[in-house]
């Protein structure tokens, strides 16, 4: 890493013409450097927080644009340095030239992340919040988005922090121990510090199942369409996404392989995925779809199980419904075909928890968009803090096990020096989620995957 006290410049806005761009500027530097290129207002001399207007010059005082300068004086910036946005007409040509006058006066290129790099570095935030920056700009969706912002906000941070510092507590008195091991004496209350595992258990715990939710709604949940052949999958898929990309037919057995693809509702992605009917076949190439489709039932986030009100009786469809009962998989039962169906029979199915709709008619997909909804609201669960991010998941799976040891070396009175290396372990990985433990490596691995200017 390189001194991080150096001043840095870089583009904030995406490369290309636009109305504006808007190049960034931060360091102990800051302020000289810009002055040295602004005609207008004495930049030393403004306050933090306003606005400027005037103009960019270079050595022969020619003009290259006219442009408005916000100035944010250490520490009451994004990294806590002096920070200087000049916004320009979004020409890449006068925007490359600014830069390169910046980096004539002394600023150096920012590397990617590395704005934000200098806050968490300068205690502005921690890690994952750093993190949830990342995911805030790439969120493409209002659950992202949500999940990011939280995170930013604090999210699990703070509740990590303060039970890692009780943690380091039970840690010193249990090395405190150790320097008087000739005489018995115990300072870490082992009641106490039980509790405290527990409890840091009972929070982490529940992240980690979490992780799945969470990974769902930055990748789409994974909604499987089975059912028998002819029950319309197909043409569901296609009413969802008004399009027709599955090729929909009266002959049993039309699709194969699976058709996916994403959409968006009420800002939680769903990707559904089409798949090959479920039957006996004696065809080779169908036989390999309808084992896949029974994969995909088992990795997916919900099925919708179809079924055809107009060819399938009673009993064949209850007995479906039985396999799927023991799917551990949400599922929502689906009837499909109310244009044509017998009343009657729809009738002797009504249970609470099946929605009715014809996919070719495109009626009741708003009760069926509905449901899947509260699938997921009901799968998210009480917990309000979401993990998405495998780093963190990864530390808080470590910790997890670290303070299973723990509690069995308590349990079976290991000796201090095996007990305190496994707190030690825990508060590691729960010192890496937040960044009070880290290592250059860490910080350029995470950084380096930010766009350059944030
Ligand atoms: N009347 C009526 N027919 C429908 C409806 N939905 C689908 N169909 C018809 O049912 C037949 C089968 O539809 P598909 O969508 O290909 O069925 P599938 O479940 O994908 O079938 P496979 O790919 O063979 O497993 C087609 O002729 C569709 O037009 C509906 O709501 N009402
Ligand atoms: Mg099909």
């Amino acid at each position: 890493m390189n001194a991080c006290n150096d001043t840095i410049a870089a583009l904030a806005t995406p490369p290309g013409i636009g109305a504006l761009g808007i190049i960034r500027v931060s360091g102990s530097e800051t302020i000289p450097i810009v002055n040295a290129i602004f005609k207008g207002k004495d930049l030393s001399k403004a306050a933090s927080h306003t606005i400027l207007l005037g103009t960019i010059r270079d050595d022969e005082n020619t003009i290259i644009d006219e442009v408005l300068v916000s100035v944010f004086k250490g520490p009451h910036s994004y990294t806590k340095e002096d920070v200087i946005e000049i916004s320009g007409h979004g020409s890449p040509y006068i925007l490359q030239k600014i830069l390169n006058l910046l980096i004539t006066k002394g600023a150096r290129l920012a590397r990617p992340g590395e704005f934000t790099q200098k806050a968490f570095l300068n205690g502005r935030f921690d890690l994952a919040q750093a993190e949830a920056v990342a995911d805030l700009i790439a969120s493409e969706n209002a659950s992202m988005q949500q999940i990011a912002m939280k995170q930013i906000r604090g999210g699990f941070s703070n509740e990590i922090k303060k039970l890692r510092e009780e943690l380091i507590h039970f840690a010193s008195m249990i090395e405190l121990e150790l320097d008087f091991a000739e005489e018995d004496v115990e300072f870490a209350n082992r009641r106490g510090l039980v509790r405290l595992a527990d409890k840091i258990q009972a929070i982490i715990r529940p992240l980690i199942e979490g992780f799945e939710y969470g990974n769902a709604i930055k990748n789409g949940i994974p909604t499987v369409i089975a059912g028998k052949p002819n029950a319309g999958k197909s043409t569901l898929l296609n009413a969802l996404l008004n399009e027709e990309k599955a090729i929909v037919s009266e002959i049993a057995g039309t699709t194969r392989d699976f058709i996916e693809d994403e959409i968006h509702i009420d800002g939680i992605a769903f990707r559904f995925i089409d798949t090959a009917g479920i039957r006996e076949t004696d065809d080779r190439i169908e036989a390999i779809g309808v084992k896949r489709t029974f994969e995909k039932m088992k990795e997916a986030g919900i099925i919708i199980y179809l079924f055809d009100l107009i060819n399938e009786s009673t009993d064949a469809i209850n007995s479906q419904l039985k396999d799927l009962k023991a799917s551990e998989v949400p599922y929502l039962i689906v009837g499909n075909k109310t244009d044509e169906a017998d009343p009657n029979l729809k009738e002797r199915l009504t249970r609470e928890d099946t929605v009715f709709i014809s996919a070719k008619g495109k009626s009741n997909l708003e009760e069926l968009k509905e449901r899947l909804k509260l699938c997921v609201h009901k799968s998210s669960g009480q917990s309000n803090t979401i993990v998405t991010n495998t780093r963190h998941l990864h530390s808080l799976q470590q910790t997890d096990e670290a303070l299973n040891r723990t509690l069995k070396g308590i349990n079976t009175q290991m000796s201090n020096d095996l007990v305190a290396q496994d707190i030690r372990s825990a508060l590691f990985h729960l010192g890496e989620i937040t960044g009070e433990v880290t290592t250059d490596d860490l910080l350029d691995n995470i950084f380096s995957k930010f766009c350059i200017g944030k």
